[in-house]
């Protein structure tokens, strides 16, 4: 586990956004049915002078201390699909980009409205956003205003995954109540894949549990070929891991997107 950082000012954060400390790398998504990075996750980083490249769990926590999650959150929205734009005007093909939220922003009262003015700025359809929502933001049946937002979301199209999908102690309550797209399988349930352990039979349950849910599956994690040969006994999942790709800079996952749009990627070896 990395050390969180101490205190940080709102004004260091906003610096660190005008500066370029802050920024996002991206992480491609592949799918074992089209054999296409279709998606790509959006993922903070903070190159920190101090501290050096920094990993958001290390600071989410003080930002949202210090009163300044939704506007990171807002600011990561807005550059994530100002860079979706920049890549399909540069002629690559991406389905959509992945943005993860914070409970906070959900919370907001114009969210659903804020959401639909970056779209427009960016001219892109909603079904080329698909909006992460983590395992431990708790919503219940009751917590109606988000449910409502998310619903709205997602009749403009937005998609919406449930990331970190079997951590929580919702996971499955979720599926239930929220009109969630897609799971993404935490990846620690990934990681410990030895050949028959525990965790193979959880991964293949949640695997079945989704399909009888009508929901997409994203395995996370995939770091090496054995967890991967698991995967490719399920038809039609997604996988998203430093098998394929880590978390890269935006030029980077540009050229990468770019090169396999032209080749097929290489399963094996
Ligand atoms: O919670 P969320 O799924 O959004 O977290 C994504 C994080 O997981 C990113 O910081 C990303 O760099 C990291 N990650 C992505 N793929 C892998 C992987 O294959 N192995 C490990 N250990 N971490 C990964
Ligand atoms: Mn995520």
């Amino acid at each position: 586990m990395l050390p969180l950082i101490d205190a940080v000012t709102q004004e260091q954060v906003l610096r660190a956004l005008d500066n370029g400390e802050i920024r996002l790398y991206y992480q491609p998504l592949y799918n074992f049915k089209t054999k296409q990075f279709e998606t790509v996750e959006a993922l903070l980083r903070w190159q920190h002078p101090t501290y050096g490249l920094l990993l958001p769990e290390t600071f989410l926590m003080q930002l949202d201390a210090i009163g300044m999650s939704v506007i990171v959150g807002d600011w990561v929205l807005k550059h994530a699909c100002e860079q979706f734009k920049a890549w399909v005007k540069k002629g690559v093909s991406l389905k959509r980009v992945a943005v993860n939220l914070n409970e906070r922003q959900l919370r907001e009262g114009d969210f659903v409205e804020r959401v639909a003015s970056f779209l427009k700025n960016n001219k892109m359809h909603g079904h080329q956003l698909e909006l992460e929502i983590t395992e431990n933001i708790q919503i219940r049946e009751t917590d109606v205003d988000i449910i409502d937002a998310l619903t709205r979301l997602k009749a403009m199209g937005v998609h919406i995954a449930l990331d970190d999908f079997g951590i929580g102690n919702s996971s499955i309550n979720h599926i239930k109540h929220i009109p969630v797209d897609r799971i993404k399988i935490d990846k620690s349930y990934i990681l410990n894949i030895k050949s028959q352990s525990g965790d193979a039979s959880i991964v293949q349950g949640f695997i079945d549990l989704a399909k009888r849910y009508h929901l997409e599956v994203v395995v996370e994690g995939v770091e090496t070929y054995p967890q991967l040969v698991l995967l490719l006994l399920n038809e039609g999942l997604t996988a998203q891991g430093h098998y394929f790709s880590l978390a890269i800079p935006a030029k980077d996952a540009g050229d990468f997107l770019r090169y396999y749009q032209q080749h097929p990627f290489p399963l094996i070896g």
